[in-house]
């Protein structure tokens, strides 16, 4: 298969990296390293940068009108839903998720972009009955500036979409710099930002590993920095940007807890458990990897769970029977297998999976078998750190607020499920657990309406909804002194 060979957009031109440097996408599936992009410099990062402010400060685009922004980010929406299933089979080449999962992802990429067009036109300011008289006071929301964007592999082009279109409606200007395992659809979107018509310097992409993401979240021109990834690269970027008081959203990771009473149905609870841990093979910031059982049911679930987890069918993720993926990268597929051992030795139970498959047609692809645990205390390293892998760990409880302790103990806080038929117990877990997602008998949505994001270390700020114009717009106060009392 030949290689292909992709270049960065940097102030509306494809560009290499300065020194000529490229780096290899290799396929999971296949270990197949079939792109080649350019390895960003800091000098290339600048330019980026550099290309952001002008935009910014001289552009046509934070002075757009709103209608303005909101035609291109329509069009903008449109051209991905055209593309849609080759920006979705790039991005399975990229990281091994099932395409039956990214197709309908992708395609639904453009209702952010047609949200956020609704957004730019929204009225973002309010009139405020002060007490001091003849003032009129108002606000405004007014773009922040250069926002570096810096994303993950696991989802990249709907992570990357959830900080793009509420930064462009706003009116900032943008750096991307996508995760080094999956840079190319990354690289393919922008040419759909080129296509719709953004002026230059509104949304540059500069590709590269951890030291580019560095370069560009340090960089002083930068005024907000908006990440997806580790919990341990979002507290760096946090303590750098507060030197310069550059603005920041975190959204990191998770050891979310699945609870499941005994008044649940417990056929959609193990259907729910398992698309909470195994969907995009366990990678998901959200994926409900803390499986609480009440105490009733727990040899009864357990079993109908491990019966159900040996069914999953794993295989070429471009195979629209594929029920489960590949890891999407050596490293991480290291640390899965990695945490296994450390499960074993903590004295977890292994009930199902726990290593590679046997069937030698998947023997190139970065495979783990769906893997259950039972017997863990919510003391062990399995049930404290974050695998993002198909591990998942059966906890057992005694009642509500034994569930409600186990579940909120943890430094993390991003989402958690609870499966149950009773209303008032469904209210009351809502308000006890602290996450910043509760699902109740469902697990894993998201939509562009619903504010998404973590308590705790599992990040700061919100993406999503309404709530997302906020991180990426200033408030200004205005004060008119009328000369009229104003009642
Ligand atoms: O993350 P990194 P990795 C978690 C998950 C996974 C672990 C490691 O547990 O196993 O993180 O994954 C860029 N300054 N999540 O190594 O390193 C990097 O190039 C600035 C959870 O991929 O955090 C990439 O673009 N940027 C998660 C992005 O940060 C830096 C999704 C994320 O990579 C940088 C992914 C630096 N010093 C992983 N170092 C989620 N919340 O969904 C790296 N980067």
């Amino acid at each position: 298969m030949a290689t292909e060979n992709y270049s960065m957009l940097i102030d509306g031109k494809w560009r290499e990296a300065s020194d000529g440097a490229t780096f290899a996408s290799v396929n999971p599936f296949d270990g197949n390293a079939w792109a080649q992009v350019p390895a960003a410099t800091a000098e290339d990062v600048d330019d980026a940068v550099t290309a952001a402010r002008r935009a910014f400060e001289e552009g046509p685009w934070s002075r757009a009108t709103p209608l303005q922004r909101a035609t291109l980010l329509r069009k903008f929406g449109d051209l991905i839903k055209e593309n849609a299933d080759e920006l979705a089979r790039i991005q399975v080449l990229e990281n091994g998720k099932l395409i039956r999962e990214v197709a309908g992802q992708t395609n639904a990429l453009a209702n952010h972009c047609y949200f956020f067009a609704g957004v730019a036109e929204s009225p973002l300011g309010e009139t405020l009955a002060s007490s001091v008289p003849n003032m009129q006071v108002f606000t405004v929301r007014e773009p922040i500036g250069v926002v570096a964007a810096i994303t993950p592999w696991n989802s990249p082009l709907a992570l990357l979409l959830w900080k793009l279109c509420p930064a462009l409606a706003a009116g900032n200007t943008i750096v991307i710099k996508p995760s080094e395992i999956t840079p190319v659809s990354t690289l393919v979107l922008a040419r759909l930002v080129q296509e719709a018509g953004f002026p230059d310097g509104v949304v540059n992409v500069v590709t590269g590993a951890g030291p580019t993401g560095a370069a560009l979240a340090e960089h002083r021109g930068v005024d907000k920095i908006a990440f997806t990834g580790s919990t341990a690269v979002g507290k760096r970027i946090a303590v750098s940007a507060a030197e310069r008081l550059a603005r920041v959203s975190l959204e990191l990771g998770g050891k979310s807890p699945n609870i499941v009473f005994p008044d649940a149905d417990l056929a959609g609870a193990v259907n729910g458990v398992i698309a909470g841990i195994f969907a995009a093979t366990g990678q998901t910031c959200m994926a409900g990897s803390r499986v609480l059982v009440h105490d009733d049911i727990y040899d009864e679930f357990t079993t109908a769970l491990v019966e159900k987890t040996v069914q999953i069918k794993l295989g070429d993720p471009l195979d629209p029977e594929t029920e489960m993926g590949t890891v999407a990268c050596q490293a991480q597929y290291d640390k899965v297998l990695n945490y296994i051992e450390v499960a074993k030795a903590d004295g977890a139970r292994l009930v199902t999976g726990g290593g590679r498959p046997d069937d030698p047609s998947l023997s190139k692809g970065l495979f783990v078998r769906p893997t259950v645990f039972t017997d863990v205390t919510n003391d062990m390293r399995i049930a404290r750190e974050e695998v993002f892998g198909p591990v998942a760990v059966v906890i057992r409880f005694r009642d509500e607020d034994d569930a409600v302790r186990i579940a909120n103990d943890t430094s993390f806080g991003l989402a958690a499920g609870v499966w149950t038929r009773d209303v008032a117990r469904a209210h009351r877990m809502v308000r006890r657990l602290r996450a910043g997602s509760v699902w109740v008998n469902n697990y894993r949505k998201t939509n562009y309406v619903a504010p998404f994001g973590g308590f705790k270390e599992s990040g700061i700020g919100r993406e999503n909804g309404f709530h997302a114009i906020e991180e990426y717009t200033e408030v200004k106060t205005a004060w008119i002194d009328t000369g009229n009392t104003i009642t």
